[in-house]
């Protein structure tokens, strides 16, 4: 029986953070456990299918309620506040696929290497490792699961991540995509509202995430889209590629499809701004649901519901996601937001304290840097929105 543990390697992306073997202790939920004589508990509480694959290095205890940890021997990367445990599974008798979405609250779909789609069931213990129970795998995903009969499946490992969006709910965070290297972030140029600082939030979190964006305003058929131009520029010229779309006219829709060919790409923004209209248009056989921005509020009607990947004649695959309010940041401190704004970084050393958060501290070379115009108010007022707004200091 070859078991073997998959070594993350340096080549395959340089982007993977560092890879560590290490023991993880992993502490059971509360809902798991029935209240029940001490050393029987955690027997009681891991389901049938752990106890299976519980390899060599994995270790149950059994000695009250201190003792509801379980020690598993695993590469380990930390992505966010997410543990990615390489667990040791058992390669015959799995396929290795990729996530296309989710479905229902436990269960997801999955293209195996066999060109087949399995719904799959996540493993227990994956589901504890993740910071969000629910959802423990996110389309994209690269994952090696175990065939059952009908088309079903188990998954066992997910292979680390590379590329991830994702964003701060509530106390919480939820990733919204996976292993993509670039990330169209959509916006209308009429409704629902241009904003600037939305495509600012997320533009960190590209940065952060190692996810190249391009900015793409749609509805240009709408508006005299030529005024925007001044506004795109300015992401133009610091080096973000911007295209001008609509996806009734076909304005743009050809050099969108070049950008994003051979690539894996997710299509974000606020919901009614065009991202499943722009797809279909890419590729009209996808044929995803669409719908009107509701006249009342010039919003969106969050018709696309969960993350889905498709895969694109021309080459390479892209997410189409629901479309989302805000972006609130996640696992991002205050101190390092300066450096996802990539223009403020030659200021930086200007600034007399190393400290400096570029608010209202004496000599700040950001601050001195926005008086002669050479950053832009409107990007450094964004600066001092998320960092007032989204984030703790570090
Ligand atoms: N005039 C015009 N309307 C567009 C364009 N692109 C999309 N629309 C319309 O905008 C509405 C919303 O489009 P969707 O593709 O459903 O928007 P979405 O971003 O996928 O929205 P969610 O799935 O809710 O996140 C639909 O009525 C589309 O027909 C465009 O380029 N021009
Ligand atoms: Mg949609
Ligand atoms: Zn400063």
């Amino acid at each position: 029986m070859a078991c073997f543990l998959q070594r993350v390697k340096a080549t395959e992306s340089k982007n993977l953070l560092a890879a560590k073997k290490r023991k993880i202790r992993v502490a059971f939920r509360k809902n798991r456990g029935k209240k029940s004589r001490a050393g029987h508990e955690l027997r009681e509480a891991i389901r049938q299918d752990d106890l299976d694959y519980l390899a060599s290095g994995e270790r149950v205890s059994g000695k009250g309620n201190l003792s509801r940890y379980r020690t598993v021997i695993a590469e380990e990367t930390e992505q966010g506040q997410d543990l990615i445990a390489e667990l040791d599974v058992d390669r015959d008798r799995c396929l290795a696929g990729r996530v296309l979405s989710i479905v229902g609250s436990h269960q997801c779909k999955v293209e195996g290497e066999d060109g087949k789609v399995y719904v799959c069931a996540v493993r227990q213990i994956l589901r504890t490792l993740s910071q969000n129970a629910r959802n423990a795998v996110v389309a994209g995903d690269r994952v090696l699961f175990e065939p059952e009969r009908g088309e079903q499946g188990m998954i066992l490992r997910i292979e680390p991540r590379h590329g991830v969006l994702g964003r701060g709910v509530g106390r919480s965070h939820q990733l919204l995509v996976a292993n993509v290297d670039l990330a169209v972030i959509v916006v209308s140029a009429v409704a629902p509202h241009f904003k600037p600082n939305l495509i600012d939030r997320f533009l960190v979190s590209c940065e952060k995430g190692a996810v190249k964006p391009i900015i793409c305003v749609n509805k240009c058929d709408l508006a005299e889209w030529q005024k925007l131009l001044p506004v795109l520029g300015q992401y133009a010229i610091l080096g973000y590629q911007t295209v001008f779309t609509s996806a009734i006219t076909g304005l743009g829709i050809k050099q969108l499809a070049r950008m994003i060919r051979d690539h894996q790409t997710v299509f974000s923004g606020q919901s009614g701004v065009g991202k499943s209209t722009l797809l279909n248009a890419i590729q009209p056989k996808l044929g995803l649901a669409t719908s009107d921005v509701s006249s009342d509020s010039g919003k969106g009607r969050h018709t696309t519901r969960t993350a889905i990947l498709n895969q694109l004649d021309q080459g390479g695959w892209v997410v189409d996601t629901p479309g989302i309010r805000q972006l609130r940041l996640w696992d991002v401190t205050r101190e390092e937001v300066e450096g996802y704004f990539i223009e403020f970084r030659p200021f930086v050393r200007f600034c007399k304290f190393p400290n400096c958060m570029h608010v209202s501290e004496k000599q700040c070379g950001v601050r001195a840097g926005v008086a002669d115009g050479l950053i832009s108010a409107e990007r450094y007022s964004s600066y001092l929105k998320i960092i007032s707004d989204d984030l703790d200091s570090g």
